[in-house]
């Protein structure tokens, strides 16, 4: 808690300088030959060898059923507005597709029949949001890195933008889109995943029906809800904002560690 609150105070007093500050550290620990190899090499290594190389590949802490919120807040957008989202949901979803493109050898286009056919991970993680609280809850889903892997990246390929279905209104640059984006050490461990199941049931509306993101190493902002397009880039200086997220080119760090 005292972690998360001066996390808090310390966003608010400088938060542009530091967001700046930590993408130039993560662009040069993603420019450095030997952690490029080991992401190349991603699929052939363990899981513990993994964690020896890259710290940031560390497992955060799984609980147990035991130690489930009996309340997990709803938090942000509890229902994306708009025609196309209520079409959706009104058609259980069976409509919906999560688009994988950009630099990708083969994009794709998956339904969530598509995606609940794949292998899955279920875990039991601890939610810490920015605004002081925290909820443990059960998430099942697509492990990331399994997607992006058949999807095949290109060689230039360095982050992973996520759009989301919400307009949370106006932002700097006008789209007030819910969008986020990751690093491939982040993209690539094993508790990132594509979550379409909450504690046992069909990933509520609330918490980003039908598809969001879990990022269990990062703050709640990173777990984008209501996901349609995930697309491998570059760079994300050209894309709104520029800082790599909704609520970072409102001044908050792009890379928000637990
Ligand atoms: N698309 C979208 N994703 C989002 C948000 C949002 O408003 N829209 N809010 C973020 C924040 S700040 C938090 S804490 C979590 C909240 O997730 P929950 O509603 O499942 O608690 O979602 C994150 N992802
Ligand atoms: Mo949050």
């Amino acid at each position: 808690m005292s972690i998360l609150l001066s996390r808090r105070r310390f966003l608010g007093l400088s938060a542009v300088g530091t967001s700046a500050l930590f993408l130039n550290g993560c662009d040069r620990l993603t420019q450095n030959e030997d952690v490029q190899r080991v992401l190349e090499k991603a699929e052939t290594l363990t899981e513990t060898a993994q964690r020896t190389l890259l710290p940031r590949g560390a497992l955060a802490r799984e609980y147990t059923e035991a130690d489930l919120s009996p309340v997990f807040k709803v938090n942000g957008t509890s229902a994306p507005d708009g025609e196309e989202y209520a079409r959706l949901m009104a058609g259980n979803f069976a409509d919906w597709r999560l688009v994988v493109d950009g630099l990708v050898r083969q994009p794709l286009s998956l339904s969530l029949t598509d995606l609940k056919r794949l292998p899955s991970r279920t875990q039991i993680t601890r939610h810490d949001c920015v605004e002081g609280w925290s909820a443990i809850g059960k998430w099942t889903g697509v492990p990331l890195g399994l997607l992006l892997q058949s999807a095949g990246l290109l060689p230039n390929a360095r982050y992973i933008v996520f759009y989301c279905a919400d307009d949370l209104g106006a932002t700097l640059d006008g789209t007030g889109r819910y969008y986020e984006s990751l690093d491939l050490v982040d993209a690539f461990h094993p508790q990132t995943i594509l979550a379409y199941g909450m504690n046992g049931v069909d990933l509520p509306v609330g918490h980003g029906a039908p598809l969001r993101l879990r990022v269990e190493r990062q703050l709640g902002y990173k777990h984008a809800k209501y996901l349609m397009r995930i697309q491998v880039t570059d760079s994300f200086a050209a894309i709104a904002g520029g800082k790599g997220g909704f609520w970072e080119d409102l001044g908050y760090e792009w890379y928000a560690g637990i």
